[in-house]
C-alpha cells in the first residue's frame, strides 16, 4: 500500500487561491494575510498562485465552500487566466470536494493538502518519511472516494467511471493496515530515541519553537556554531537537531531545533510527529523565535502558543527571542515590542544583534539550578572522571593519593542528583 499518495501541486502549476472569511471588523487584512501566507505555501509546493478571490460568509457553503456566485466567477477566471489549480485556505469536506472538482473541472486542493506536499518534499529521514506518509494517510481516508474519481479521470479506464464502493472498501481496508503498520515503525522509532536520550548527558535542555522560517534554525547556529539547513522556505527543517553549547558564565547546555508551526497545521502532522516533538516536550526552557518583521507575527505567536498547549507544553519557561529586528517594519519598534513582550529579547540572528543579551537570559533562566560540586573518584573508578568532564567545568583538580579530587562548577541540579548517584563518594569542599 504504498505510493497511493495524494495528487498535489506539479511544478509551474498556476493557481487560483480562495479565502473564505467569517465576517467580521478585520475581515480584509486578515483575508490578504491568510492568503499571502497560502501564496507562500503554494510556491513552497512548486505553484504559483496567479489570482486571488476573497469571499465573506457567516459560514462556508455546505456544498461548495463559496456561494453560487463565487462559483461562477472563478469559472471565469479558470478559462481567462490557464488556472490547473484551486487552492482553498480552508479545509475542505469530503462532498465539498467533490462537487467543486466537478463544477470546476480542474484539480482541487485545500492548505491541509498543500502543508503535507510540502512536508512530503521536504523529508529526508526515516523518521519524518514515516510520519509524512503516517499523516497523508490519514488525511487521505475519509476522501478516498473523491481521490478515486480523481484517478479514473485522469487514467481514463473503460467507461471512465470511477471504481464501484467494494473497490473503495478494499481500498480503505489497505490504507488503514498501512496507517497500523506505520504506527508500529512508529512507536520503535520513539522507543529507541527515548533510550537514546536516556543515555544522554543531563545538560540543562533549550528547545527552539516557532512559526515555521521564524528564523529558529539560524538562531541554532549562531548558539552552538554549526551549520543546520537555513532557508527562506516553509518548513525547512522537518526533523529535530540536538547541539551543545556552553553558556557565557561557562556552564554547557544543550538546545534543540526542531518542525516550526504554521496557522491550521492539519492535525494529522501534529499527531504523527510526535517523536520530533519530544525535544520540546522534554526540553528544560523553550526559546519561542519570533519573525518580528512579519505583519502577521501577532497571530504567529498566538498560533505557537496553542500549538505548544496541544502537545501539553504551555506550563514550560519561554524565553520569547524577537527575531530580525534588522528588518522591522515602519510601524513597528523595539521600543513599543518590549512594551507589548516584557522581557522578550530583540535580535537579529543573521546580522548578529544582540545575541549575547540572548545567552545572559538563558543564564539567568537556569542559574538557579547551577552548583559546585566537590569529588573524589577513587583511582578504581576513573571512568567517572570523563563523566564529570562532560558535566560542567572543571575548575580544579588534583591527583592525590586516593584518588583525584575535582570541583566542578555550573551543575545543574538534574546533573548534580545524577552524579551523586554514581559518584557516592562525594565531598565537601
Ligand atoms: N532579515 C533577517 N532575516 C533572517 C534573520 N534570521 C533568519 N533570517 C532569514 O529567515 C529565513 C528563515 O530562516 P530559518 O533559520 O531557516 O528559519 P526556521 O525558523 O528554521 O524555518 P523552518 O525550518 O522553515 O521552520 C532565512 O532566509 C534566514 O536567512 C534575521 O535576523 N533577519
Ligand atoms: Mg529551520
Amino acid at each position: 500500500m504504498k505510493n497511493v499518495l495524494l495528487e498535489t501541486a506539479q511544478p509551474i502549476e498556476k493557481a487560483l487561491a480562495v479565502a473564505v472569511t467569517q465576517k467580521g471588523t478585520r475581515y480584509r487584512e486578515t483575508a490578504v494575510e491568510y492568503l499571502d501566507e497560502l501564496a507562500f505555501l503554494a510556491e513552497n509546493a512548486g505553484a504559483e498562485v496567479v489570482a486571488r478571490l476573497y469571499q465573506e460568509r457567516e459560514c462556508p457553503d455546505v456544498a461548495t465552500a463559496v456561494g453560487k456566485g463565487k462559483v461562477e466567477e472563478i469559472k471565469l477566471l479558470i478559462e481567462e487566466q490557464g488556472i490547473t489549480l484551486v487552492l482553498f485556505d480552508d479545509e475542505l469536506t469530503p462532498i465539498q470536494f467533490r462537487n467543486l472538482e466537478r463544477e470546476l473541472q480542474v484539480k482541487v486542493l485545500d492548505r491541509s493538502a498543500v502543508i503535507l506536499d510540502i512536508f512530503a518534499r521536504r523529508a529526508r529521514t526515516a523518521e519524518a518519511k514515516l510520519q509524512v506518509e503516517l499523516a497523508q494517510l490519514q488525511y487521505m481516508l475519509p476522501r478516498l472516494s473523491r481521490m478515486w474519481t480523481h484517478l479514473s479521470k485522469q487514467y481514463g479506464g473503460i467507461g471512465a467511471r470511477g471504481p464501484g464502493e467494494t473497490q473503495i472498501e478494499t481500498d480503505r481496508r489497505l490504507v488503514r493496515a498501512r496507517i497500523s503498520e506505520l504506527q508500529e515503525k512508529l512507536n520503535a522509532v520513539e522507543r529507541q530515541k527515548f533510550e537514546q536520550r536516556k543515555g544522554r548527558s543531563n545538560l540543562p535542555r533549550f528547545a527552539l519553537v516557532g512559526y515555521t522560517n521564524a528564523g529558529k534554525s539560524t538562531l541554532l547556529n549562531v548558539i552552538s556554531d554549526g551549520d543546520a539547513y537555513v532557508a527562506n522556505q516553509l518548513f525547512a527543517t522537518l526533523d529535530s537537531t540536538v547541539r551543545q553549547f556552553i553558556m557565557p558564565n561557562g556552564a554547557k547546555a544543550l538546545i534543540s531545533d526542531t518542525v516550526g508551526f504554521i496557522r491550521k497545521l492539519p492535525v494529522q502532522l501534529i499527531a504523527s510527529f510526535r517523536s520530533t516533538l519530544a525535544e520540546v516536550r522534554e526540553a528544560d526552557v523553550l526559546l519561542h523565535v519570533i519573525d518580528a518583521s512579519n505583519p502577521g507575527f501577532r497571530e504567529q505567536v498566538a498560533v505557537v502558543q496553542d500549538t505548544l498547549k496541544s502537545i501539553g507544553c504551555e506550563q514550560k519557561p519561554v524565553v520569547y527571542v524577537l527575531n530580525k529586528i534588522d528588518s522591522l517594519t515602519p510601524s513597528e519598534s523595539i521600543g513599543t515590542l518590549l512594551a507589548e513582550f516584557p522581557g522578550a529579547v530583540p535580535v537579529s540572528a543573521s546580522r548578529l544583534i544582540n545575541i549575547d543579551t540572548l545567552l545572559d537570559a538563558l543564564v539567568a533562566e537556569i542559574v538557579e539550578q547551577l552548583h559546585t560540586l566537590a569529588v573524589l573518584i577513587p583511582y578504581s573508578q576513573m571512568k567517572s572522571i570523563d563523566i564529570a568532564y562532560a558535566a560542567g567545568e572543571v575548575i580544579e583538580r588534583e591527583d592525590g593519593e586516593d584518588g583525584t579530587r575535582l570541583v566542578i562548577a555550573n551543575i545543574s541540579d538534574k546533573t548534580g542528583d545524577y552524579l551523586r548517584r554514581l559518584m557516592p563518594f562525594q565531598i565537601k569542599n
